[in-house]
């Protein structure tokens, strides 16, 4: 039932197809996300500030927010551990799913170097070989598909090992390194850390927040350095190493005349072949045969990321367009694999002919059809879904397809190996140039804006605003996920945004490159990208030896994913000034609070900021720019701009 009663709340900074398209889900009676989000107001109290507990079954104990009594649970936890406990789960949550994607992507390396014939090859034997030397893995002369299984081997130990530590984590500045054995938070392996995560956090045991943190920062640490990066490793050696290349975003990339099929999700292994497979001649032929121009390959989310960076497919839309994709009514096909899949994408593709497929046995929908995805029949699979797509064409009710006209373009596709190497042709393979750049001056430093969308705010107004202003103070940004796709579908992943937006030193760094002022990296899982660049920054010399020395922060302005927090755990951990939009959900702990925004620095070189007004938050990270040039007695910025207002 459509819950809308009132106009849609004024969106001041989304893009003009998202308007569009809202019109049209008031015209066809079809809620959206913004609409159920107005429906479930106001939110609960309680859960907002984290001092709710139902864990065990003499709950949910309710601690009182104002001061006054009850303020322990029924077992005496108070409202520290309870808050505690909460966002450690969150943390184990986030790092299950971007590891559990690291495992699948390991796993199917380890089939293509097995079986000869397998539907997926070993496409950047140099990554691997890269890859191998972390893992002690001997190279010599042996043949690839050796090197590629005890490779995947490795890889798959760093899930399940009971003692030692995460070995591709051994690419951390030692420093780094050194800190976390002394802290003791260096992990394990992946799932041990997820498992004590959720051990500690059960009924009547971790009871003290700041070692229910330290845990929480294990456990994000064994998803940056850990499940993350070997999803990001991987899948470059599978489905190889993206290369910039130029594409587009927006729901404007939809063509009306094509059989239109949209991937939706995370994981890049199906969705890969369905790039490969969507430009088959005998394919193409039949989507003509059948009335159309040819087949529209397009992405929402991760998976978008991930095809766009390799392939090229265009990106059409972020984690909150999912739906308005679908109410273009030009869908033949959305096919969707984990994480982020909002279950309304089945109501809204009931009210057209689109059809949904699930493919994976972790992300069913009831009553949706489910073709599970074998990496071993990969190619058939994505076959079979594309001529399911074309013979859906017939059925799509022309008379109600509205495709709105929008669309950017935009350059993505950078790696840690390729990305600062264009800073200088010349230096090609190291990061002097980059570095340089910041020792002069002439870049400010460098931010990491990633994460989510959410209905909490006006549209994307967090992810533009400041973007726009670490540009503008001559701050390099580097994205994922869908502040990539947002940034996208602005215009400001193209070269010329730099003219436009940076100030005058990033202009001089982006125009002598050609590289946009924003570069994108790919999805969330590939935030382990950034990791392994800000040590090469390290390594390369003259801006300190650890992560916490550099002129660097991090922030997620609307976060919303439980990812998030795994991902602001681990910056965090790794040293990076980290901030966020809305706070996480613990405000009504103020031991915790002071641990996460202020204590916990002391710790880790790294802490969380909170701040809802996307400009101030540009303007923390820059402050905090500025201080880590100071202690490195560097010059100051070549044109600096003052800030408005100090903190
Ligand atoms: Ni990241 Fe990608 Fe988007 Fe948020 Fe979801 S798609 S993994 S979680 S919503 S950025
Ligand atoms: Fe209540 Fe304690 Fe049980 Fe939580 S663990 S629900 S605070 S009794």
């Amino acid at each position: 039932m459509p819950t809308m009663t009132k106009e849609p709340r004024e969106l001041l900074f989304a893009d003009k197809a998202t308007l569009q398209m809202l019109k049209r889900a008031k015209t066809e009676n079809i809620d959206t996300i913004w609409d159920r989000y107005d429906a479930v107001q106001p939110q609960c109290k309680f859960g907002s500030l984290g001092v709710c507990c139902r864990i065990c079954s003499m709950g949910p104990c309710r601690i009182n927010p104002n001061g006054k009594e009850p303020q322990t649970g029924a077992c005496g936890a108070n409202v520290d551990t309870i808050a505690a406990r909460s966002i450690a789960r969150m943390i184990a949550a986030g790092t299950a799913a971007h590891s559990d994607h690291g495992r699948g992507v390991a796993h199917t390396l380890l089939l293509a170097a097995e079986k000869p014939n397998f539907d997926y090859q070993i496409k950047n034997p140099d990554k691997l070989k890269a890859i191998a030397s972390i893992y002690g893995v001997k190279v010599d002369s042996r043949p690839i598909n050796e090197i590629a299984k005890e490779v995947a081997q490795a890889a798959l130990e760093e899930f399940g090992r009971s003692e030692g530590e995460i070995r591709i984590a051994s690419t951390a500045p030692k420093a780094r390194q050194e800190l976390w054995r002394k802290l003791g938070i260096f992990p394990r392996s992946i799932d041990r850390e997820v498992v004590e995560t959720m051990h500690r956090t059960t009924m009547g045991v971790d009871a003290d927040y700041k070692n229910l943190m330290k845990q929480g920062m294990r456990t994000a640490l064994a998803d940056g350095w850990g499940g993350s990066m070997v999803a990001t490793e991987i899948s470059d050696v599978l489905f190889g190493s993206p290369t910039p290349l130029r594409s587009r975003a927006n729901l404007g990339v939809i063509e009306p005349e094509n059989v239109n099929i949209i991937v939706h999700g995370h994981e890049p292994t199906l969705s890969d072949m369905l790039a490969i497979v969507s430009k088959d001649e005998g394919l193409i032929a039949k989507a003509k045969a059948a009335g159309a121009k040819g087949i529209g390959l397009a992405g929402i989310c991760c998976t978008a990321n991930e095809i766009l960076v390799r392939h090229g497919v265009p990106l059409a839309g972020n984690f909150m367009q999912q739906e308005l994709a679908l109410l273009t009514g030009a869908i033949e096909m959305m096919v969707v694999d984990v994480q982020c899949l909002m279950p309304s994408v089945a109501t809204v593709a009931n009210c057209f002919h689109t059809k949904l497929v699930t493919t994976s046995s972790k992300a069913k929908m009831a009553g949706v059809r489910h073709i599970e995805f074998d990496e071993a029949v990969g190619k058939k699979i994505a076959m079979g879904l594309i001529e399911e797509a074309i013979e859906n064409f017939s059925h799509r009710q022309t008379e109600r397809v509205f495709v709105p006209k929008e669309t950017e373009q935009l350059v993505a596709g950078f790696t840690t190996e390729s990305v600062f190497h264009h800073l200088g042709g010349k230096y090609r393979g190291t990061y002097r140039p980059l570095n340089d750049a910041i020792m002069s001056g002439r870049l400010r430093g460098a931010a990491g804006v990633i994460g989510c969308s959410n209905p909490r705010v006006d549209y994307e107004s967090g992810h533009i605003k400041m973007v726009k202003e670490l540009l503008k103070n001559d701050v390099l940004v580097v994205s994922t996920g869908c502040n990539a796709i947002t940034c996208a579908k602005h215009g400001l992943l193209r070269p010329e945004a730099a003219v436009e937006f940076a100030g005058k030193g990033l202009q001089e760094i982006c125009r002598a490159v050609g590289i946009p002022p924003i570069l994108h990296v790919g999805g969330c899982v590939d935030n382990s990208r950034i990791l392994r660049t800000l040590t090469n920054i390290c390594t390369e010399g003259g801006l300190g030896n650890d992560l916490s020395d550099l002129p660097v922060a991090g922030a997620a302005p609307e976060w919303m994913s439980e990812k998030a927090v795994a991902i602001g755990f681990y910056f965090v951990a790794s040293g990076v000034f980290t901030v966020i939009g809305h706070p996480l959900p613990m405000m009504g702990s103020a031991n915790l609070h002071k641990y996460l925004t202020d204590e916990i620095e002391e710790e880790v070189g790294g802490k969380w900021v909170f701040e809802p007004d996307a400009v101030e938050a540009a303007h923390k990270m820059i402050r905090h720019i500025d201080e880590k040039r100071k202690a490195l007695k560097l010059k100051p910025p070549m044109y600096e701009q003052p800030l408005p207002y100090e903190a």
